[in-house]
């Protein structure tokens, strides 16, 4: 069992990034027993929600004449377009129902303003507005960060990075966790990850 200053950040385990949903992930449905199985060496878990209005400005259906994964500039800088996913109160932005975690004690949502993206779940696109976790997180004592979910390239290495930016020993958990893989974009995650100080680690080595 970890102690209280660790807290395991499970991001984004949708059914809008399952096998069949709006943004699938792929085989992102086989991280949710090994998930399951982390949480119960943790006293302190965390969740997070991707969860947006139907207007957002991510999704490609919101641009005239554009496609999703193409790239546009906003004011906060560049901008995948995404397919409609995880839209407010959708079945699909609902949490897989596998999902077995009774004592997470939090769920942080995420890209609820329509004009701005949210990756990490510390700090949104424009890397000014704050989701209040940092702060969250130093109040109980965390410590150490354990970061797992979907997508290990998109939300879970942002808020990996962002976790490490406000001080926390990190870690991401790669078998805990399944890449979109966009352009390179799994091998450019590592790489920040690396440099950034973020161990990589696997399921197995955590609980011993
Ligand atoms: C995510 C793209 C758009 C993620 C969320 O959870 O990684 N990716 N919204
Ligand atoms: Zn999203």
């Amino acid at each position: 069992m970890k102690d209280a200053g660790d807290v395991l950040l499970v991001i984004d385990v949708q059914n809008d990034f399952m096998p069949g949903g709006a943004l699938a992930v792929a085989h992102g449905d086989e991280i949710v027993p090994v998930v399951n199985q982390l949480a119960r060496g943790f006293r302190q878990v965390v969740l997070t929600q991707d969860w947006h209005p139907a207007a957002h400005r991510s999704f490609a259906a919101n641009h005239a004449g554009r496609e999703p994964f193409d790239t546009v500039t906003l004011p906060y800088g560049n901008q995948v377009l995404w397919p409609v996913h995880c839209v407010q109160d959708t079945p699909g932005a609902e949490l897989h129902r596998d999902l077995d975690i009774p004592h997470a004690q939090l769920v942080i949502r995420k890209g609820l303003r329509a004009e701005v993206d949210s990756y990490s779940a510390f700090v949104e696109a424009d890397r000014t507005t704050s989701t209040g976790l940092a702060g969250y997180l130093r109040e109980i004592g965390a410590k150490r960060v354990w970061c797992c979910g979907l997508a290990t390239d998109y939300c879970v290495a942002w808020s990996a990075l962002d976790a490490r930016a406000a001080g926390f020993d990190v870690a991401l958990i790669e078998d805990a966790s399944r890449a979109i893989d966009l352009n390179g974009s799994l091998d450019a995650a590592w790489r920040q990850l690396d440099a950034a100080g973020v161990a990589r680690v696997q399921a197995a080595d955590v609980l011993r």
